[in-house]
């Protein structure tokens, strides 16, 4: 498809809006993206002509709802290029999938002084669950550290790997710095010790195309509300190997096959670790924002969002008081800064004014601000609807700030 950017914004209706009279430019995309016209009628047709309980009834509407559902799972596994479709898992989000493991994976493989390694730029979703879990089985969380440019000292994995560590855990690509990590490099030093890896894909699989069996990944986990589908869907990939051998996440129903008071035997793959209803519309949202992202192609994607952040990178530079936090050679999606002497809260409010949404803060990701001595960082993220003429506006607004704080 020819990459028409007038044609695309048209597809997302909350582009068009305007926000305290101004008109938006929204640059939050890492936090989420806006859903095309496709995902929000595909979610409103569900309600009023398929609404229905997946896998529990012999009617009509229960029967399409799971064909629909089932469907999504195939497409996911076909996008990201899984061996099957059971090694789908739908959950809320990243938090939720990485949650999943961190507490069934450590269940049965974490035991007393072993060892989970993360990275210095991971966001909280994939530190607290290896913290709550290494506390529960009195284990050790070690961190891959980075340099001044926000990438990660590989230099130091030989230590860091050894024969203790039970899983490794890392972020595809930082929500705060950009940093695309070399996690197929990363991926390949564990496999030599025999140690599993999952990937937080929740800034990657939004902005580049993703083949969980070229990376040899372990789990991959990523949030339909960042790559335009709902909010409250995401998905855990783990090859059929792990998710046999780990224990179901939850209980409740669909996760079993047969339940009595004094024994419960658990269902097979994906639905053991699917308990509950889950979020049918969230899941055909998803497969219809798959459908949308691929149609628009991620070559085109990846363009020109690299463009797009080149192009904010080199204007933030030209103005002379601002200062880029992650300048890795490998960078994608987000651009974050610093202006010294303004406090982010302050900036990021006159921006809003003007109508110009960007994030503001740690963005969940604590460890990273420190790391730099910041509290507070700004932060620019694009999607491919986003213009040069867009980042002009805000280029300007930037010198207002200066203007009324500097
Ligand atoms: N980052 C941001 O503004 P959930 O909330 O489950 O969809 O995703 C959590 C998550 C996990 N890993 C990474 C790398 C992330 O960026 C996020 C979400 C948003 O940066 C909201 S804090």
């Amino acid at each position: 498809m020819d990459f028409n950017l007038k044609k695309i914004r048209a597809d997302f209706p909350l582009l068009t809006c305007e926000v305290r009279g101004k008109p938006l430019i929204y640059f939050d995309n890492a936090a989420t993206t806006q859903k095309p016209k496709a995902v929000i009628e595909r979610e409103k047709r569900y309600y009023e002509e398929e609404n229905a309980n997946i896998h529990r009834a012999a009617h009509f509407l229960a029967n399409e709802a799971t064909t629909f559902y089932e469907e999504g799972r195939k497409r996911i596994a076909e996008f990201i290029k899984a061996k099957h479709p059971h090694e789908i898992i739908f959950t809320r989000g990243t938090t939720e999938s990485i949650n999943l493991v961190a507490s069934s994976f450590t269940e049965r493989f974490l035991r007393k002084n072993d060892e989970v390694v993360i990275t210095a730029m991971e966001h909280h979703a994939n530190i607290v669950p290896w913290q709550m879990a290494c506390a529960r089985k009195k284990a050790h969380l070690k961190v891959i550290p980075m340099n001044e440019k926000g990438e990660l000292r590989l230099e130091t994995l030989p230590e860091l790997f050894n024969q203790k560590t039970r899983i490794v855990a890392i972020t595809h690509v930082s929500n705060v710095l950009g940093t695309v990590n070399p996690i197929k490099e990363i991926i390949e030093k564990a496999h030599l010790r025999n140690i599993p890896v999952l990937i937080d894909g929740a800034q990657s699989a939004p902005h580049q195309k993703v083949d969980v069996q070229e990376l040899d990944c372990d789990f991959f986990s990523f949030s339909g509300h960042k790559m335009y589908a709902p909010m409250g869907v995401g998905v855990l990939y783990g090859k059929e190997r792990w998710l046999n051998e780990i224990p179901p996440y939850q209980g409740g129903g669909e996760m079993i096959k047969k339940v009595s008071f004094a024994k419960t035997t658990y269902n097979e793959l994906p639905y053991k670790f699917e308990a509950g209803t889950p979020n049918v519309p969230g899941v055909l949202g998803l497969h219809t924002a798959i459908d949308y992202l691929e149609n628009i192609g991620f070559d085109n994607i990846s363009q020109h969002e690299k463009e797009l952040c080149h192009y904010a990178e080199k204007q933030l530079l030209a103005l002379g008081f601002v200062k880029l936090i992650g300048t890795a050679q490998q960078k994608t999606g987000v651009v974050s800064f610093i202006i010294e002497g303004i406090h982010p809260y302050d900036a990021g409010t006159v921006l809003d004014h003007l109508g110009i949404a960007i994030r503001t803060g740690h963005h969940c990701a604590e460890p990273v601000a420190d790391f730099f001595g910041l509290t507070s960082i700004m932060r620019a993220s694009f999607a491919f609807y986003n213009t040069k003429e867009e980042i002009d506006i805000f280029i300007s607004a930037l010198k207002k700030v200066k203007k009324m704080f500097g």
